[in-house]
């Protein structure tokens, strides 16, 4: 494996960082997940967008500009010559003091990684997951505002600890006001009567970029949505109910605390969304090989020198 740091390559063993990063000290930094399908980096200009207002809203500022980061990504999948996968792009705030004064770090560290990811098994994506609501509320948007993929995922964790107790694949997460918010690492959507509803991210959920997409493919489809908020007993009583995320795609939930959602299999707008989101990977993305220059017909393709003129 071939991992980048601070624009050189290292091997799993020796891909480190200090002991004095912020990242580790304090999950002081920001990250993303972004999906290859094909040779083609999904949703790129979304994801880097998202990194670097992230970053903003932190005051992080990332060391090198966003058309030289992007470069850098499409490397580092050339470098491990892999044609579908992960990357996980994080920013840290770099090597500090031992005090929460980000100023103190001179400069933010870039990580990126290249593997192969898979969330759930294929059975699960067939049959659909069961989810429990957790006792864990979502932070509030208040103290840590949701739209910043920030390196503290700790709420996440206690969740999806929550999660794996109760036996079931996620969390279902409320914010302060009992409203869902979204799961650990997906937003949540339910169907009811050929309609799509999820939280809107002022509930407590991140922008997630594949909840953007099911926007986009709901306007194809001629599918209305919309963003109420949302109790779980809007979950209780859908027809159909299903995550989305990066790692995650689309994946059907067929129970939510026991509650049988519509008649416990995967629902056929969840299927529909479910084949249109499998079309579209594989067909758009920002490509991983470097595109050759064009060379015109009738035009040398060495230049020609002064004195061959
Ligand atoms: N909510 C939260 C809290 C997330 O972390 C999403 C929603 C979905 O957003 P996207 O933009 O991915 O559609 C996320 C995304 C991982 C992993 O390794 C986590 C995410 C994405 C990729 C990988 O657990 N979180």
């Amino acid at each position: 494996m071939h991992i980048y740091i601070d624009g050189e390559y290292h091997d799993q063993t020796t891909a480190k960082v200090s002991v004095f990063d912020h990242g580790l000290l304090y999950g002081d930094g920001v990250f993303e997940g972004i999906r290859f399908y094909n040779r083609r980096v999904f949703k790129l200009e979304e994801h880097i967008d998202r990194l670097y207002d992230s970053a903003k809203a932190i005051c992080l500022t990332i060391p090198i500009p966003r058309e030289q980061l992007e470069a850098d990504l499409l490397e580092c999948i050339r470098r491990n010559e892999l044609d579908d996968g992960y990357i996980r792009l994080v920013v840290t705030r770099g090597v500090g003091d031992l005090g929460l004064n980000p100023k103190l770090c001179k400069t933010a560290s870039i990580i990126i990684i290249a593997a192969k990811i898979s969330l759930y098994t294929d059975e699960l994506y067939q049959r659909g997951l069961d989810i429990v609501t957790c006792a864990t509320r979502r932070i509030s948007s208040a103290a840590l505002p949701p739209a910043v993929k920030s390196l503290n995922y700790l709420n996440n964790v206690l969740a999806k600890i929550e999660a794996m107790q109760a036996g079931a694949a996620e969390a279902l997460m409320l914010n302060d006001q009992g409203n869902i918010a979204e799961c650990t690492a997906d937003n949540v959507f339910v169907v009811k009567r050929g309609q799509i509803f999820t939280p809107p991210v002022t509930a407590g959920s991140l922008r997630g970029i594949t909840r953007g997409v099911i926007f986009d493919l709901c306007a194809e489809a001629d599918i209305p949505i919309s963003e109420p908020d949302l109790t779980r007993y809007d979950v209780f009583t859908a027809d159909e109910c299903f995550l989305t995320g990066t790692a995650a795609e689309v994946v059907p939930v067929v129970q939510c605390d026991t509650r049988v959602i519509g008649d416990g299999r995967p629902g056929p707008v969840t299927q529909r969304l479910v084949k249109m989101f499998r079309e579209l990977v594989g067909k758009t993305g920002t490509p991983i090989d470097k595109t050759p220059l064009p060379v015109h017909i009738g035009q040398a393709a060495e230049p020609a020198t002064a004195g061959a003129r």
